[in-house]
């Protein structure tokens, strides 16, 4: 009875309790991931909420213990950008139970019981595979004889590795002419992307005619292995990315790329929105998907000063 009376005491106000959220970021693996942290840091800022960040550096029994910490914390929300596709239904399980709501960005899990998390917040990545293998496709219409591709994939059993794959495959196989010589993960990484193209290039050099990235960070990598090949990227190979990062835009600029299919990392005003309405109970869409181009090296010069990652 007391707390009701305080709680309809006149002129007393109760400040609203500030939100805390768990944040288990990825690492750093690319310009797109640090751009991703700085979105979803500075919304956080901006709405007020109590962020605890961590980053797994790559490692997700570093984003497990993070998951575990937040729950012991009992923070309201926990927002987790899920390293791998499996590996979860454990701990998420354990969230459940504590009754905190677990919000994904930036790639999706699978898991046996899909009511351990709440909303994806994020892209649709076979669509961006769709979209690489269809500009590479109307890009070389008019050209005869096989296509031979290399592909850089991402971190393996990555969501966004995993779907980008099928989308291009699944694009590329209406047309025999297209052909994946190779396909090897360069993790994400403009280091393990250069390390790929090189062995790509000693093995098969002149039988490559594109390179298929599954992010910008390791076509940037391999347009270096490239180039220390004698060979002209965006010229002797296709250089295909996604992302659509400042180094991509660099890259299309100065002719060593051609073309890149966004993905936005900006993710953070809608996840701090999907945060405070998951910790009021309201209902959320299962998938809060982020609206996307695909940037061809003839616009890149106009568009480079509207980019805002
Ligand atoms: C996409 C994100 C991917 C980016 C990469 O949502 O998970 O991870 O495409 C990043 O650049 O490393």
């Amino acid at each position: 009875m007391a707390a009701t009376l305080a709680l309809s005491t006149p002129g007393v106000s109760f400040a609203a309790k500030k939100l805390v959220i768990g944040f288990a970021q990825t690492g750093a693996e690319s310009e797109w991931r640090t751009a991703n942290t700085e979105s979803i840091k500075q919304a956080a800022k901006d709405a007020g909420v109590e962020l605890k960040f961590s980053d797994a550096q790559q490692k997700q029994e570093n984003q497990i213990k993070a998951l575990r910490s937040f729950i012991a914390q009992k923070v309201d929300v926990i927002i987790l950008a899920p390293l791998v596709t499996t590996g979860w239904d454990t701990v998420l399980m354990e969230a459940k139970r504590a009754k905190i709501p677990v919000i994904l960005e930036s790639r999706n899990v699978e898991v046996k019981d899909t009511s351990t998390w709440t909303t994806f917040v994020g892209s649709d990545f076979v669509e961006e595979g769709r979209r690489a293998a269809r500009w590479l496709l109307d890009h070389t219409k008019s050209t005869q004889g096989d296509v031979n591709i290399v592909e850089l994939q991402g971190t393996v059993g990555s969501d966004p590795a995993n779907d980008r794959k099928k989308g291009f495959e699944e694009v590329i196989k209406t047309n025999p002419r297209y052909k994946i010589i190779r396909s090897q993960t360069g993790d994400f990484t403009r280091a393990k992307g250069k390390e790929v193209m090189e062995a790509f290039l000693k093995a098969d050099a002149k039988k490559i005619n594109v390179l298929y990235a599954h992010n910008d960070d390791m076509a940037i990598g391999a347009i270096q292995a490239i180039e220390e090949a004698g060979l002209k990227p965006g010229k002797d190979i296709l250089v295909i990315g996604v992302d659509a990062v400042k180094g991509a835009f660099e890259a299309m600029i100065a002719g060593k790329m051609n073309v890149s299919v966004e993905c936005s990392p900006l993710l953070g005003p809608q996840l701090m929105e999907a945060a405070k309405k998951a910790a009021a109970g309201e209902p959320l869409p299962r998938w809060i998907k982020t609206i996307e181009g695909v940037f061809p090296a003839e616009v890149a010069a106009k568009e480079f000063p509207n980019r805002k990652y």
